[in-house]
């Protein structure tokens, strides 16, 4: 019997504990209102010869070190390193519930995408074109409708195509404007460089080994811009290039664009989902001006 660790992840009120107790048989407390899941849930359940546990991580709307919760989620991720992230989001509100998906993708875990609260969007008449998002965000999606337990079964079988190397995807992660990205190369080229023997992260790769900083480069260039509290903790283990380029890196943004590293982040993260969701979703803007 094989083993397979799959972490649920979305915005608070997105079904997570609702699809949870759905996937594990479990009866968690599931609540119209955020905060329900306050601690990590764990449950198991075996599928097609595979032994699942399944964790369910408090709602967040983002991945930053800022919120209690969102660091618990992250960290959770990070450390734990789940074989793959089940992202489960209310798709009647997709647009607010991706920034937390775009933020995860960066994550570089292997990822499934649910669709959920279907049943809303059919009932507005609104689509989602799930091929066409699924080609987008690199990743597969599923939709489902975790208050009638639908999809349940898809999301298995999704999981295990997915942990068996059976979905062939591109890999996509969000770009950010040119400048940004041209700080990124620089902040990731020192990353990989440093000799440091405890770090060994693998030059040029975006391999996540066995250091002590198990992450992906790209995004500890990233956490290093935004000046991330708890990444920024890790700033000692490196040689003095990195903070001086820190500095040099944000200043540079700084007088190219006007604004500071944290706010082009969230902008260009949110530029990649609007046209992510101009491209796949198809509102029916009619019958909700008729009906409102
Ligand atoms: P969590 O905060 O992400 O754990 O969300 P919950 O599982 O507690 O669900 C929040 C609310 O949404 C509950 O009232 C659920 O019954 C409801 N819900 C969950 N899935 C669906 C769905 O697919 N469609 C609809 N209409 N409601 C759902
Ligand atoms: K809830
Ligand atoms: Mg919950």
């Amino acid at each position: 019997e094989k083993k397979l660790v799959v972490a649920l992840a979305g915005n608070p009120n997105s079904g997570k504990t609702t699809i949870y107790n759905n996937l594990t048989g479990s009866r968690q407390h599931v609540g119209n209102y955020s905060g329900v899941t306050v601690e990590k849930k764990e449950g198991r359940v075996k599928h097609a010869g595979y032994d699942i546990t399944v964790i369910d991580l408090p709602g967040t709307y983002g991945l930053s070190a800022y919120s209690p919760d969102e660091l618990v989620s992250r960290n959770v991720i990070l450390h734990a390193r789940p074989d793959i992230l089940v992202n489960i989001v209310d798709a009647s509100n997709l647009e607010r519930n991706l920034y937390l998906t775009s933020q995860l993708l960066e994550l570089k875990i292997p990822m499934l995408l649910v669709l959920n609260m279907a049943d809303v969007v059919e009932q507005r008449g609104d689509k989602i074109d799930s091929d066409l998002l699924s080609k987008l965000l690199g990743m597969s999606v599923v939709k489902a409708v975790g208050s009638k337990n639908e999809g349940t079964q898809e999301i298995l079988t999704e999981v295990i195509k997915i942990a068996e190397n059976k979905i062939e995807l591109p890999e996509r992660q969000v770009r950010y404007r040119r400048e940004v990205e041209d700080e990124l190369l620089v902040l990731q080229r020192i990353i990989n460089q440093e000799k440091t023997a405890a770090l060994e992260i693998a030059a040029g790769s975006d391999s996540v080994g066995n250091s002590r900083l198990p992450y992906p480069s790209r995004w500890l260039a990233l956490k290093f811009l935004e000046k991330d509290r708890e990444i920024m903790k890790h700033l000692e283990e490196f040689d003095q290039e990195l903070p001086l380029q820190i500095e040099k890196s944000r200043k540079r943004l700084q007088s190219m664009i006007g604004d500071d590293a944290e706010t082009c982040l969230v902008e260009d993260r949110y530029g990649f989902i609007r046209g992510v969701c101009r491209e796949a979703c198809q509102t029916n803007t009619l019958e909700r001006l008729t009906l409102t």
